[in-house]
């Protein structure tokens, strides 16, 4: 498993459960000078950054590029790809689309979380899933052209009405028939909905493709009440050999989460001896 933190460029997000937030390139700094593997981001959109520049700075801080988010379509720009309205879904389709495309040059999913949108109003939950499919068979094929996968988030229950959990999840990605699709588990929405966290993991099993790694209160893992060792030893058990990403607020402060959040994965994964 490898270690990964989270950096929001979005400053509509800036009260986000994002450590590091603004400067890309101080968050990049300091991940490495604690020792992450890796950064998620969380860009307004795929054009954001210069990809030589980009490239430079993951480079000099010997830094991958663990995932990224594609919420800002959401947060910045209201779409959804459950939308009733069908422009506002083919512009959705479109901004994930180009964020798919920009991770991928990195080798990097795109996260489909809060895109995914909610049944409401005209919206039933089963127009809803049929739409989110379709968007699915059409997106996880351009995922596969960059030899990575979707990424799915089941989100809990104030966030979503669609997937709050791994077993409805599961459910609904057996009806999707593109099959380069993967669950990120986040054990913050996990807390709230999974009857057993570990157990829901085990469920995930081979469909498990990231884990956002956030403690009962979304801090650091450490600073709430889950208790995240039986969930290691599954994730252990399962052979996972993805990221455990830091998607936490930054209390008391980034470095503190960031700290913290090490603290916690190096008990379970020690550093490789040099
Ligand atoms: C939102 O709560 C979340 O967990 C993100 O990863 C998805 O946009
Ligand atoms: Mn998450």
């Amino acid at each position: 498993m490898r270690s990964a933190v989270t950096v929001c460029l979005v400053p509509e997000a800036h009260a986000g459960p994002f450590v590091f937030h603004g400067d890309l390139e101080v968050a990049c700094a300091q991940s490495k000078k604690l020792g992450f593997d890796a950064i998620e981001l969380f860009p307004p959109d795929a054009d954001a950054l210069d990809d030589r520049v980009f490239r430079q700075m993951l480079h000099r801080s010997c830094l991958e590029l663990a995932a990224v988010g594609t919420g800002a379509g959401w947060v910045v720009h209201k779409l959804s790809l459950t939308s009733p309205d069908s422009g506002v879904r083919r512009r959705a389709l479109n901004f994930v689309a180009s964020i798919i495309d920009f991770a991928g040059r990195y080798g990097a999913p795109a996260i489909i979380g809060s895109m995914q949108g909610r049944a409401e109003g005209s919206v039933t939950r089963d127009h809803a899933l049929n739409w989110l499919g379709e968007a699915l068979e059409h997106l996880g094929p351009l995922a596969l052209g960059h030899g990575v996968p979707l990424l799915l988030e089941p989100l809990n229950r104030y966030e979503s009405n669609l997937l709050n959990t791994v077993e409805q999840a599961t459910e609904f990605l057996a009806t999707v028939r593109n099959r380069n699709l993967r669950l990120l588990c986040d054990l913050f929405h996990m807390n709230i909905e999974e009857a057993s966290i570990p157990n829901a993991l085990v469920a995930a099993g081979p469909l498990l493709g990231h884990v956002h790694f956030a403690d009962s209160n979304r801090q650091a893992v450490g600073l709430g009440h889950t208790d995240v060792e039986p969930a290691i030893v599954v994730l252990q058990n399962l052979g996972y050999s993805g990221y455990l990403s830091a998607e936490v607020l930054p209390l008391p402060t980034a470095v503190d989460a960031a700290t913290r959040t090490l603290e916690s994965f190096r008990k379970y994964v020690p550093a490789p001896s040099s």
